[in-house]
């Protein structure tokens, strides 16, 4: 029988188990990467196993996300990263190096290896043929200490693409978002998007990859695309055709599932606030007025969005009502763009540049004003996440947003008379990595500097017999770490910091709950309720340590996204799902739940019998965690459970 891409590069990688849906498998990793946000708890922890060096061949630290510095703790976490980086034997990328999916794909990614990011968009490598994975950071950290990855099996979905892109206003960002549409935020769960079909040849590297970066928001463990004529075009762009192999499904590969997406039907389409899912035509929505164009990420910030965005803006102006904010992926795209000029057409044109950095993505800076609509190329637009929760996010490709900057509303970019550019995918890309510092021959040496807001990694019990908490937040489907545990310029300063941060979480949705869990620890601690989907989106373990720290030993839900669920077994929260859903219903905030023989459940039956003494009823609920996870959950997280094997 034929295989997939998956499968061949799983099979190079397994360390154990089977390549069989919903079983565990154990990979050697090729590469790790962190971001600055999710990377000081990952470093920190790292720290703690002890180890001389990391045992990965390829480890890189890259500062992208916290980088406004309104005081002394976003440049403590900078040299933190950085010493921490030369004494462990890593890559470190400085500030202003670029979003680290988008500097990963022009310096590291490459086809046929495995990777790990702790950040959810990690899956941007996949347009290269690379399996690249989002996990939190200790899950990374065991990894750099040479551990192998163990996941369950994911199930492969073809997507079969045909056609070719109706350019120029359509772009790889519409194919995304038409799968979106179909399958919604959920619709990735469990599953690899393994996309193939005549359609591929008629996307290049950076397009594949605004397509596989926002695999993420279907939920998907990760994307990938083969490795094909025009990997090898860009590798050898970049100067590293070395690291180029050919890799494509066997003809008669097998799927669990197909999809077809003919890519001459589609048209410009937008994603509505405040889920990525929420996808109409951007017809539908003409003439709503804006206020904000955000123009970058790691989804659209690649040298051809760049190029064809300029064109548009070249000789025209941004509408007088509209703040129109650029920021270019990586110093590579930003030095090419200020040497052919097309930097000079967009600040001409009124254009804010930002920095090579995640920015108002993640709500560091350019947060829109109140009841404001902000159209952004960006991949994410959870209530709240662009800093004001009173703002109205929408998501469509970079060239519509281009034209509606200069319109001031939204319309469709083909009724505009405005004009772009073909774009030519370069034969040579600029390199220069003289902000990428290699690892260090003396590392041993190295001095780790740590400033005062680093705080030490805190580490839970072992699990307790009994719970018997207060349901002290109830939600509904879809539930992100955005809401869980908020960023922004004010909140992400504190990501060395749990005791702080702790104070905020789900400070969006209750600004008392973290008073009222302080205030239920005393009384035998917390516990969430939410429903479908819980703990979509980012990879920030924070949205578990946080809640660890203020008592929480469970959650209950109806299912759960995967990585969060993963931070969740990692910090000894057990994951519970409702055994009938409509269980969900009977609960409320304020119920008082009683979980007797927990440690004997968890090692038998999984099926937990919850009392809820507040209404004087029972219902069951199921923990189906695999044997690594329970006795992960037993020793209180997965700091404890490494030291312990370390001991065997
Ligand atoms: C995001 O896009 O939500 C982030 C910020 O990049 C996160 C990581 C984080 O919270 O630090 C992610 O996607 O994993
Ligand atoms: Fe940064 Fe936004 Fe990409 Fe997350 S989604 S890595 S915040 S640019």
């Amino acid at each position: 029988m034929g295989k997939n891409i998956v499968q061949k590069i799983f099979e190079e990688h397994k360390v154990y188990g089977e390549l069989k849906q919903g079983t565990p498998v154990g990979l050697k990793i090729d590469q790790v990467y962190t971001q600055d946000a999710t990377g000081t708890m990952t470093w920190l922890q790292f720290e703690v196993m002890g180890l001389n060096r990391v045992k990965v061949p390829l480890a890189v630290s890259y500062v992208d996300h916290n980088m406004i510095q309104s005081n002394y703790m976003n440049h403590d976490d900078h040299v933190f990263l950085q010493t921490v980086a030369a004494r462990y034997g890593a890559y470190f990328s400085k500030p202003g190096n670029g979003i680290c999916h988008q500097v990963h794909l022009e310096r590291f990614a490459a086809p046929g290896r495995i990777a790990l990011g702790t950040d959810s968009h990690t899956p941007t490598a996949g347009g290269i043929g690379m399996i690249a994975i989002g996990v939190g950071g200790l899950d990374a950290a065991t990894v750099m200490a040479g551990s192998p990855f163990e996941l369950a099996m994911p199930q492969v979905t073809f997507i079969r693409l045909t056609g070719k892109l109706n350019r120029p206003w359509v772009t790889a960002m519409d194919v995304i978002l038409e799968i979106l549409r179909r399958l919604t935020v959920k619709g990735g769960v469990g599953k690899i998007m393994e996309y193939g079909g005549p359609g591929v040849m008629n996307l290049n590297v950076t397009e594949r990859a605004t397509i596989t970066n926002m695999g993420a928001e279907l939920g998907a463990t990760t994307s990938i695309f083969p490795s094909d004529e025009r990997t090898l075009y860009y590798l050898k762009a970049q100067g590293r055709e070395k690291d180029w192999k050919e890799l494509c499904a066997d003809e008669d590969a097998e799927y669990a599932e197909v999809i077809e997406i003919d890519l001459s039907s589609l048209e410009p389409l937008i994603a509505k606030p405040h889920s990525p899912d929420a996808v109409v035509p951007i017809r539908e929505l003409s003439g709503t007025k804006m206020n904000q164009v955000c123009i970058g990420s790691c989804t659209n910030s690649s040298y051809q969005v760049m190029r064809s965005v300029s064109s548009i803006l070249r000789g025209n102006t941004v509408a007088e009502w509209v703040s129109l904010h650029i920021n270019p992926g990586s110093k590579q795209v930003y030095e090419m763009i200020a040497r052919d000029s097309a930097l000079s057409d967009m600040i001409a044109a009124g254009a804010r540049m930002l920095e090579s950095s995640c920015g108002p993505c993640i709500g560091m800076g350019g947060s829109p004003g109140t009841g404001h609509i902000s159209i952004r190329s960006y991949n994410r637009n959870f209530r709240g996440r662009c800093g004001n929760k009173d703002a109205f996010v929408y998501l469509a490709n970079p060239l519509c947003c281009a034209v509606m900057a200069i319109k001031g509303e939204i319309i469709d970019p083909g009724d505009s008379g405005i004009h772009v550019d073909e774009f030519e995918e370069p034969s040579r890309y600029l390199i220069n990595d003289n902000m990428l510092i290699p690892p260090k021959e003396d590392y041993a040496k190295v001095n780790i500097i740590k400033g005062p807001n680093i705080k030490e990694v805190p580490i839970k019990e072992p699990l307790k017999d009994e719970i018997d908490a207060e349901v002290l937040i109830k939600l509904g489907d879809n539930v992100t770490t955005d809401d869980i545990m908020p960023a922004g310029s004010t909140i992400l300063p504190f990501r060395s910091n749990i005791p702080a941060i702790s104070e905020f979480v789900f400070s969006n949705i209750d600004d008392t709950f973290s008073r009222r869990a302080k205030e239920a620890r005393t009384k035998g601690g917390g516990i969430i309720v939410g429903g479908e989907n819980y703990g979509q989106g980012s990879s920030r373990e924070h949205a578990a340590i946080a809640p660890m720290f203020l008592g929480f030993q469970a959650v209950i839900a109806k299912s759960f996204a995967r990585i969060h669920r993963s931070n969740l077994i990692n910090f000894g929260i057990i994951p519970l799902q409702f055994k009938i859903a409509e269980d969900y219903e009977r609960v409320e905030k304020g119920d008082r739940l009683f979980i007797r023989n927990v440690c004997e459940i968890l090692a038998g039956s999984q099926t937990y019998t919850v009392e809820n003494r507040t209404k004087g009823y029972s219902f069951e609920a199921v923990s189906s965690l695999n044997d690594r996870e329970r006795e992960i959950i037993f020793r209180g997280g997965l700091l404890p459970y490494t030291k312990q094997q370390a001991l065997k």
